[in-house]
């Protein structure tokens, strides 16, 4: 498979509260490193190491992308509040920038609230943010954008290896092992920071720009020139199975009739205010049924969350979407620090990708044309098992694990 990975993404660090204690943040730079040397032990999979470029055409559009999609003044706070903080001597260069007083629901507030940022960069903080998980370090902007831009060019490679003859996509490389148009066009973006739970003008959960959305947005502005006198907007899948709900993507597309979001996640589990199956879309509108939330609970056994993804792809199926992304996390591990349904192995984490490629392939007969899918890489902090459990899934993704068995029969 066609794994992309940027060396940017390991700039950010930073620090979280555990209890009344700060400790470095669970959602640390050695998640990469741990899923990079299981991946360089296997010759199957090819990682292209993207240095992203701020003032490079594609940096410059990357940019473009994130203004358009996220608001500006949360852009622009993210960028630049580090240096605020600094030059005003609120924290040190090492320190992180935390909120203090978060906008809250009251009787007298101003409708209109997120109109009104507050005035001072210390506040801000706060305004530009739902949780304290989410710390800005020196270098986090780095990270952040080389992160989007790894979904951006995750979406572009899936396009390219689905169509390899296309000239305007002639930058596939042809040493990629994915490179067939016969084989399932797949590229799994190693992004860190995550994405799923910012909703486009806030940072939460570890997540500061929302790379679905990235990807989204990278996908339909490719498609307007490609394909110009499409007279249907393309439509897009977003199957999320990290362990938690996925709050930012389901917000930034719960009015969109395009885009279809299903979630499998614990029950009453962070981020706590969503992710019930009631969420299923603004009634009476176009969108309404094309949002899909299958919580389970939490330590909910590997069989019980096979029933749940079972629906999912019932439902990718009849969507039969032109573009998937899978927002992928290893919290569903059963012995994560932050989450966990029964995932105990590789092969577990193989058996649910076989069954969503499964899917695909039921999608493609469908369609008589294959389905670009793109990875985005979410949670997952048990270090010493996420190599493996990452190579699982690309092994099941990539029907590897079913050859095995017949070679040992
Ligand atoms: C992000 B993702 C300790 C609690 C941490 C944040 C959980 C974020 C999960 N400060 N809570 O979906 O894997
Ligand atoms: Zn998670």
């Amino acid at each position: 498979m066609l794994i992309l990975h940027d060396p940017a993404t390991l700039k950010h660090a930073t620090i979280e509260i555990l209890g009344s204690k700060v400790i470095p943040a669970h959602e640390s730079p050695d998640r990469i490193s741990a899923i990079l040397s299981a991946i360089h032990q296997k010759p199957t999979h090819h990682v292209r190491t993207i240095n992203f470029d701020p003032f490079s055409d594609s940096g410059i559009t990357l940019l473009n992308t994130l203004s358009s999609t996220h608001d500006p003044g949360y852009v622009e706070h993210l960028q630049h509040v580090h240096a605020k903080w600094v030059a005003e001597g609120l924290i040190k260069p090492d320190d992180s920038v935390l909120p203090e007083c978060f906008p809250f629901p009251n009787l007298s507030g101003k409708k209109s609230w997120w109109e009104h940022p507050p005035k001072d960069s210390f506040a801000r903080a706060g305004f530009y943010a739902f949780d304290m998980s989410t710390g800005i370090a020196a270098e986090t902007w780095e990270a952040v954008v080389a992160s989007a831009n790894l979904a951006a060019e995750g979406v572009r490679e899936a396009i390219a290896i689905a169509s390899p003859n296309r000239e305007d996509h002639s930058v596939t490389n042809e040493t990629s092992p994915s490179a067939t148009p016969t084989s399932h066009p797949t590229v799994l973006a190693l992004c860190r920071p995550p994405g799923h739970h910012c909703d486009t003008r806030r940072a939460g959960g570890y997540c500061y720009i929302n790379n679905a959305v990235v990807a989204v947005e990278t996908f339909r502005r490719l498609q307007q020139v490609t394909k110009p006198h499409h007279d249907t907007a393309p439509r897009i899948a977003i199957l999320d199975l990290d362990f938690h709900h996925g709050n930012g993507t389901q917000e930034a597309f719960y009015s969109d009739p395009h885009v279809l979001y299903i979630s499998i996640h614990g029950q009453d589990e962070y981020p706590y205010y969503t992710g019930s199956a009631e969420e299923t879309g603004p009634e009476g509108t176009p969108s309404a049924g094309m949002n899909l939330n299958l919580p389970l609970p939490s330590r909910s056994s590997l069989d019980t969350y096979i029933s749940a993804l079972e629906i999912a792809l019932q439902r990718l199926e009849v969507f039969a979407p032109d573009l998937l992304l899978v927002s992928l996390g290893f919290d569903t591990f059963h012995l994560d620090p932050l989450g966990g349904f029964g995932f105990e192995s590789g092969e577990d984490y193989g058996r649910v990708a076989s069954l969503v490629r499964g899917c695909l392939g039921r999608v493609h007969e469908k369609k008589g044309r294959s389905v670009p899918s793109v990875i985005l890489l979410e949670g997952g902090y048990v270090l010493e098992r996420l190599g493996e459990n990452v190579l699982g899934f690309l092994d099941g993704w990539e029907g590897r694990k079913q050859l095995a068995q017949q070679k040992g029969q």
